[in-house]
């Protein structure tokens, strides 16, 4: 038996998931809740602790190991929320700085400001790096720390991003980066996929000693650390390098064409598809990764996901099954009432302060609240992913939220296609395993996501006409609304 395993340190849970290679099915899969996900004083400074993660693991691993048989485990690799900095000393084991800024920080403003000066400009960063600077690619994170923390940064031998530190405390050496995950850095050139020594230069001194090596998505970087194998009578497994939580997804989604897309509903809301070529968005919404196929892919992120959803669910004291009857309850159009639904600071459009803005909800139900908060999320995501130029014939849903039938019927209204309800939440943690096995046989993509990322027929959703047919005129009004919130 050929297994190979998976995990996937989101931002809420860590997860993982075991496939039999040669039966192409799923033989484990488990997930435990991270106990305080991250620290939030003022929502714009957002940290976390890289010890819960890396403990996390470390259970997740004794689980693995408990239920399958170790002997016939190929190789792991995971997945990780993106953009995180972990601060290390000479060895993974030591941190010099005890959290870390998470993809939720948005406190770096003036370090964006001062990278996009020094490089020519927002469109400019954008070329070079796939993106324009953002608060919370890694690169300006790494700005603010040595000018708050000189000291600390001084004494910081490796920065990792969340994937490469867990990576590197399995195989008990610091491990390289991917350039899946680099590419939510602002500091890899995303042509040469090398660290760009201009980007590096407007960042911060020293940096290239403190970077990690970058490294194809598919290598083998090492074996399980000697600690793990004595601790759970593993054997030397091949750890393939980890990547970022939306490269992942696509490949556990099993995308590997251009004009795929993908919608996960989880913490973040996020949109994506394979790119052939990097094209770069040119209003400095989106992102383009290098991507783990070896070709590239495009990005939409928002922060006012799930966590806004339950912002508006939880005070109304209702489950989830409560929040779809009310989508099932109101019309599609909600009357013509609108929200903006930046509950938390937004990363696209770029909102720095919390601002809910409300048209015609005055005496709004719950009912009414909860439709405003769907069909601006679907609107946004619809909106803001145009730069991608994918006309696509369907979009595969994953995430927390993909679980919910009556949200994703308002994503295939306000999108005009079928939306095909994938396995909910771990498409990240699959997509990790077929890369360790894609990285393990050398087998072609095609080949390895087959079977595997097919959505249930039962889990397909066709747009209605004369609901596709109020969004097309209702969209045009939400844009509106958003560009004169912003102005
Ligand atoms: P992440 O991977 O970013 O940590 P997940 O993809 O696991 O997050 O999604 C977690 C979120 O899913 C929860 O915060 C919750 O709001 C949401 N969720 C779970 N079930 C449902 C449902 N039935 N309807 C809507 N949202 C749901
Ligand atoms: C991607 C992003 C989030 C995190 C957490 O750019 O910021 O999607 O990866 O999932």
């Amino acid at each position: 038996m050929s297994l190979y395993a998976g995990f996937d340190c989101s931002t809420q849970s860590l997860s993982v998931v075991v496939i039999d290679a040669g039966r192409r099915t799923v033989v484990y899969r488990d997930s435990l809740p991270l106990a305080e996900p991250f620290v939030a004083n003022d929502q714009v400074v957002v940290h976390a602790s890289p010890e819960m993660w890396a403990a996390a693991l470390e259970t997740m691993l004794g689980r693995v190991a408990a239920n399958v048989d170790g002997r016939d485990i190929r190789a792991i690799s995971g997945s990780a929320q993106q953009h995180g900095s972990v601060y290390c000393g000479p060895h993974p084991d030591t941190l010099t700085r005890e959290t870390s800024p998470i993809w939720m920080d948005s406190s770096t403003a003036r370090e964006c400001a001062e990278i996009e000066t020094a490089l020519g400009g927002a469109s400019a960063v954008a070329l070079l790096t796939g993106s324009r600077a953002f608060p919370r690619f890694t690169g300006p994170q790494i700005r603010k720390f040595w000018r708050d923390e000189p000291e600390m940064y001084a004494r910081t031998a490796r920065i990792h991003l969340v994937s490469s530190f867990l990576a590197s405390r399995l195989t008990g050496a610091h491990a390289p980066v991917d350039h899946a995950d680099a590419s939510g850095m602002n500091l890899m050139d995303i042509r040469t996929r090398e660290w760009s020594a201009a980007a590096m230069a407007a960042t911060a001194p020293g940096l290239r000693e403190k970077l990690p090596p970058l490294v194809p998505s598919s290598t083998v970087i090492g074996t399980l650390g000697a600690r793990w194998q004595e601790r759970f009578e593993l054997p030397p497994l091949r750890i393939v390098a980890w990547s970022g939580d939306n490269p992942c997804s696509m490949i556990g989604t099993g995308l590997v064409h251009e004009g795929q897309l993908a919608v996960s509903l989880g913490t973040s809301d996020t949109i994506f598809g394979p790119m052939r070529e990097p094209r770069v968005s040119s209003d400095g919404t989106g992102h383009v990764f290098a991507s783990a196929l070896g070709e590239y892919m495009g990005i939409t992120v928002f922060r006012n996901g799930s966590l806004a959803r339950e912002r508006v669910r939880d005070p109304f004291g209702w489950t989830w099954d409560d929040f779809s009857k009310a989508l099932r309850q109101t019309p599609a159009g909600n009357g013509g009432a609108l929200m903006l639904p930046w509950f938390e600071p937004e990363i696209t459009p770029p909102v720095r302060q919390p601002s809910v803005v409300r048209v015609g909800l005055d005496r709004a139900t719950p009912a009414q609240e909860a439709r405003a908060i769907i069909e601006a999320q679907m609107m946004t995501l619809s909106a803001h992913s145009a730069w991608m130029g994918v006309t696509p014939r369907a979009i595969l849903a994953t995430g927390g939220a993909a679980a919910n039938r009556d949200i994703l019927q308002v994503m295939a209204d306000v999108f005009a296609v079928d939306v095909h309800q994938f396995h909910t939440r771990e498409s990240a943690a699959l997509g990790a395993a077929l890369r360790a096995w894609q990285a393990d046989s050398g087998l072609d993509w095609p080949t390895v996501v087959r079977g595997f990322a097919t959505p249930p027929a039962s889990g397909r959703l066709r747009p209605i006409p004369e609901h596709v047919r109020t969004y097309q005129d209702l969209q045009r009004r939400y844009m509106a609304l958003e560009a004169s919130a912003l102005a």
